[in-house]
C-alpha cells in the first residue's frame, strides 16, 4: 500500500533553481533586472544604447547580451560604457538561467542599479525560461504586423512592459498593415497590468515614458 504524502513543496525544475539563485543574487544587491524579448530585428539592442546613453547619469545599468552567435550586439552595448557580458547560445533558441548565473559572476553587481537581459531573438522560446528577472519586456517593432499578440500569446500574457517601437515607420507601413488599436487590446486582452509605450529608438520619440518607468522602477526596489 503507498500512501500518498503531500510535503507542500513544490519540485524545482533545474532551471527554476538557478533562476531561484540568480534573483536572490540580484535582491541582495538591490538590483532590477528586466529580460527583454522579441523577434530579431524589432530594436531591442538600439533601445538599450540609447538608453544607457540618456540615463547615464541618473542609473548604472549593466547588460547581459545573448545571441546565438557573435558578440556584435555586446560590441554596440560596450560603445556607450556601460558593463556587458556576452553569452553565445551556439544554436540554442534561449537564454537558460544558469547562463545568466555565469554572466552576473562577471558584473561588477555591488556597482549595478539595473540590469538588462537581451535574449535571443525569438518570440516563442525564450518566454519558457524564467532566468531569475524582476520582470520581463516585450519588444514589437510595427514592420513585425498587428497580429502578433494574437499569435504569440504567451510572451505578451507574462510581460510587464510592452515597447512597440520603430513607430517613425508608421506612416509607411500603413494604419492597415499595423493597426496600433488592435496591438494594444489585444495584448491588454492576455494581459490587464500590461504597461505599453510607444517608442522610436531611432528618433527618441515616446522615449522619455519609458525612461520615466525605469527610474521609477529601480527606485521602488531601494526603498
Ligand atoms: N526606423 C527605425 N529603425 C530602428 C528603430 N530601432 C531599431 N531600428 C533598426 O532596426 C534594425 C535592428 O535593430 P537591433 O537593435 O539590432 O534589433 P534587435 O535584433 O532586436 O537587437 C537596425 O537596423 C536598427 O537601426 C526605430 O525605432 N526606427
Ligand atoms: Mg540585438
Amino acid at each position: 500500500m503507498y500512501k500518498k504524502v503531500d510535503v507542500g513543496k513544490k519540485i524545482l525544475s533545474a532551471n527554476e533553481e538557478y533562476a531561484l539563485k540568480n534573483s536572490q543574487l540580484l535582491a541582495e544587491h538591490k538590483i532590477f533586472c528586466l529580460n527583454m524579448i522579441s523577434s530579431p530585428g524589432s530594436g531591442k539592442t538600439t533601445i538599450l544604447t540609447r538608453t544607457i546613453n540618456e540615463l547615464k547619469d541618473k542609473i548604472k545599468i549593466g547588460v547581459v547580451e545573448g545571441d546565438i552567435q557573435t558578440d556584435l550586439d555586446a560590441e554596440r552595448i560596450r560603445a556607450t560604457s556601460a558593463p556587458v557580458v556576452q553569452i553565445n547560445t551556439n544554436g540554442a533558441c534561449h537564454l537558460s538561467a544558469a547562463q545568466v548565473g555565469g554572466a552576473l559572476e562577471n558584473l561588477p553587481v555591488s556597482d549595478l542599479d539595473l540590469i538588462f537581459i537581451e535574449n535571443v531573438g525569438n518570440l516563442v522560446c525564450p518566454s519558457a525560461f524564467e532566468l531569475g528577472e524582476n520582470g520581463k519586456i516585450v519588444v514589437l517593432s510595427v514592420a513585425e504586423g498587428d497580429d502578433k499578440p494574437a499569435k504569440y500569446p504567451a510572451i505578451f500574457a507574462k510581460s510587464k512592459v510592452l515597447l512597440i517601437n520603430k513607430i517613425d515607420l508608421l506612416e509607411a507601413v500603413g494604419q492597415v498593415d499595423f493597426d496600433i488599436k488592435r496591438v494594444k487590446a489585444d495584448a491588454r486582452k492576455l494581459n490587464k497590468g500590461i504597461k505599453i509605450f510607444q517608442i522610436s529608438a531611432k528618433t527618441g520619440e515616446g522615449m522619455a515614458d519609458w525612461y520615466e518607468w525605469l527610474i521609477e522602477s529601480v527606485r521602488n526596489l531601494r526603498l
